[in-house]
């Protein structure tokens, strides 16, 4: 009896002092930004280091947060733009949804309406903000990746420097552009990405077709829980109030 109400003191204690969850997306990237100081000021996919940008750099390319390439052979795909104008995303940190919002509205019923739409729907906005599913991404990528689902691809292409990611475009027009192609991602993050697909699948009820399943399943099974990804999840937990249990119960 003792033991079990210790436990319950603990769990009921998580995160109590400083949990306050973001109701907005707006703010969720301002509590992202201050946590992942805490977490490691590093990309997801690539690990490059970032720092905030000075004002010369703001300057030169919008964005508050400056990604340190050379450190991470990381190299700009597009570094100008077709106009000759210097393509800000390359230096910059945006956030990344994991599970992308489109993926989120499915389990709200609004994949066919616009965000704006969506936000309309109680809890959409809590799923959208939710930091377990946010990452600090190079802009390049983010914008590449869209909201391609997470696969492999054949070959090693590697057209971002030696930095371990990779972008297919191509697909059925029956598919819209942003979703059409796959991303890969470096494997020691696979297992990290399938933990918060199956996160958000429970606590929203998105809809995972069975490939994407048996994938996910596949990396979460050879990419495991390693001490980085749980400092991480603790840290996102303490600010939530909540875990993720598939790393918190790994
Ligand atoms: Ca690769
Ligand atoms: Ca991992």
């Amino acid at each position: 009896m003792r033991r079990a109400m210790i436990g319950i003191v603990l769990l009921s204690g998580l995160g109590t002092a400083s949990a306050a969850p973001p109701t907005h997306f707006d703010s969720a990237k301002e509590d992202a930004i201050r946590l992942w100081w805490d977490i490691g000021p590093v990309s997801f996919y690539c690990e490059c280091p970032y720092r905030p940008a000075t004002r010369g750099e703001k300057r030169i390319r919008p964005g508050n947060l400056w990604v340190v390439g050379s450190v991470c052979g990381y190299e700009a795909h597009d570094p100008v733009y077709p106009s000759g104008r210097p393509n800000a995303r390359t230096m910059r940190i945006e956030w990344e949804h994991v599970v992308p919002r489109e993926w989120i509205a499915t389990g709200f019923g609004c994949q066919d309406a616009s965000v704006s739409d969506c936000r309309e729907i109680d809890g959409f906005e809590e799923a959208e903000s939710d930091l377990f599913n946010l990452v600090p991404a190079i802009g390049e990528l983010n914008g590449d990746r869209s909201a391609r689902p997470y696969g492999v691809i054949p070959g090693e292409p590697r057209e971002y420097g030696s930095c371990d990611f990779e972008v297919t475009t191509d697909g059925p027009a029956s598919v819209p552009p942003h979703l059409r192609g796959t991303t890969e991602p470096m494997p020691s993050i696979r297992g990290d990405i399938a933990r918060i697909w199956f996160y958000i699948e429970e606590r929203y009820g998105v809809v995972i077709d069975s490939p994407l399943r048996a994938r996910l399943e596949q990396w979460a099974s050879n990419d495991p829980v390693d001490e980085r990804e749980r400092r991480r999840h603790d840290r996102i937990a303490d600010k939530m109030g909540w875990t993720n249990p598939f790393v918190a119960e790994d």
